[in-house]
């Protein structure tokens, strides 16, 4: 067949590799980064129409002025009891990531993850759902459990892979699952959460409940077909659902650009499937309270889902496996313009006459020994790094309510190769 571009000279194609900002080594401005003023976002009715709702996917919902105070229709005018609670929560997480991730440089656990500088992205949104609402993490919402006073010693005793570990050793630490606490078993899979969140809500409207759900994801897992499936199923059945994207602006060593953020934001992915988008400044714990419980409320309703982004900044490495020194610029933490979450929290409660920097720093040393004490009472039972505290037998166990055959065989193979070694059927060597 001829050619019908033969003889017209066109330059070749060519794709756009996208390329962060800053590498290490760079002077950081986040200049080209414009904040609206705190009181610039119209707050909808719940039941608007999601085409009404375009702008707010691509502004930013904030409360938080320069001055500390909460300005603006998105003020959710809390009490300051209810705010020193999510301080509290805040603080007491940033002090657990701390010491876990101590522990884990001492020899005592495999892998940790903090969500330094992303407090704000899930613990004000806890405060806003009700208790029975189901809630599908990832990896970064260890928050979530602590907002829900979850016990500090039964989630280091998962970190430790302990004989305390409900778990079993059975999940890679920090992959909690809190059935007490409705929330779901973290999968290290990214976006499972998503379609698990969906389905979920639509079998909580099928069965006439009152409990939505919630789900959380980071920007690059927005990338995977789970996110999309998921979005077109809640939008088609207006499944009672709230999905949050925490955009940290970074997947590992890969900037949010590979994820599509040089071409639009994150929020407005909820444009294309017809449902409410919010972006979100994750930084102001006020603002992201407030956006999930319009959200809440809205799902509540019967009106349908709501994506909300949530902007914000990873201050530190992606895990304890990580070094971010070698892909990213190290002034981007201090020059990222939206603060630190608690900080700014602390900043605002103290400029109400509701705290002071003494109460504060007596906060401080109490959560470090809270979770000091946690930390000595888990480890009693064990830590990862002196080996297994499980019985090898139980790899087999509670998948199914009996036992099949061909998992009965596999258990007794391994015994008899675990005998022939001269080891024990419980031993750990
Ligand atoms: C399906 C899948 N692909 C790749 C990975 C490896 N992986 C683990 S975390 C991660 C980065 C995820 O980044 P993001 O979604 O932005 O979340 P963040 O870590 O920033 O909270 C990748 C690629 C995985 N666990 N699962
Ligand atoms: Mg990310």
């Amino acid at each position: 067949m001829a050619d019908d571009h033969a003889g017209r000279n066109l330059p070749p194609l060519s794709l756009h590799i996208p390329e962060p900002r800053f590498r290490p080594g760079d002077t950081v401005d986040f200049g080209h980064f414009e904040i609206p003023a705190a009181d610039a976002s119209s707050r909808p009715p719940i039941d608007a129409a999601a085409e009404a709702m375009r702008g707010h996917s691509y502004g930013l919902v904030r409360v938080l002025d320069e001055d500390d105070r909460a300005v603006g229709a998105w003020d959710p005018k809390l009490s300051p009891e209810r705010l020193l609670r999510m301080l509290r929560h805040m603080a007491l997480t940033r002090a657990f990531d701390e010491r876990m991730y101590r522990a884990q440089r001492q020899g005592k656990t495999s892998f940790y993850m903090k969500c330094t500088g992303e407090e704000a992205t899930c613990i004000p949104a806890t405060h806003a759902l009700d208790r029975g609402d189901m809630v599908f993490p990832s990896y970064r919402q260890q928050g979530v459990l602590i907002a829900r006073d979850w016990s500090l010693v039964d989630m280091i005793c998962q970190i430790y892979s302990n004989s305390g570990d409900r778990l079993k050793g059975r999940q890679m630490p920090i992959m909690y699952s809190a059935k007490e606490a409705n929330f779901f078993s973290i999968s290290g899979n990214l976006a499972t959460q998503y379609p698990q969140a969906v389905g979920w809500a639509m079998a909580s409207a099928a069965k006439g409940d009152t409990r939505i759900a919630t789900a959380w994801c980071g920007e690059g897992s927005t990338a995977e077909g789970d996110f999309h499936s998921a979005l077109t199923f809640a939008s088609v059945y207006r499944a009672p659902v709230v999905l949050n994207v925490v955009n940290n602006q970074w997947a590992i060593s890969s900037f949010s650009g590979f994820a599509g953020a040089e071409a639009t934001t994150f929020a407005a992915r909820a444009v294309g499937y017809g449902i409410a988008g919010l972006r979100v400044d994750g930084n102001d714990a006020l603002a992201v309270y407030a956006a999930t419980e319009w959200a809440a409320e809205r799902a509540r309703g019967n009106h349908g889902p709501t994506l909300i982004e949530h902007f914000t900044y990873r201050s530190e490495g992606h895990s304890t496996s990580d070094d971010p020194t070698k892909y990213r610029s190290a002034d981007e933490r201090t020059a990222w313009p939206l603060g630190d979450p608690i900080a700014r929290l602390k900043a605002h409660v103290i400029a109400i006459g509701a705290w002071d920097e003494e109460r504060h720093a007596a906060m401080d040393r109490e959560l470090a020994e809270q979770v000091r004490a946690a930390g000595k009472q888990a480890e009693a039972l064990g830590v990862l790094g002196d080996g297994m505290h499980q019985p090898f037998s139980t790899m087999f166990e509670d998948v199914f309510e009996e036992m099949p055959w061909h998992l009965r065989e596999q258990s007794a193979q391994m015994h008899a190769e675990r005998a022939v070694s001269g080891i024990t059927a419980g031993g750990e060597k």
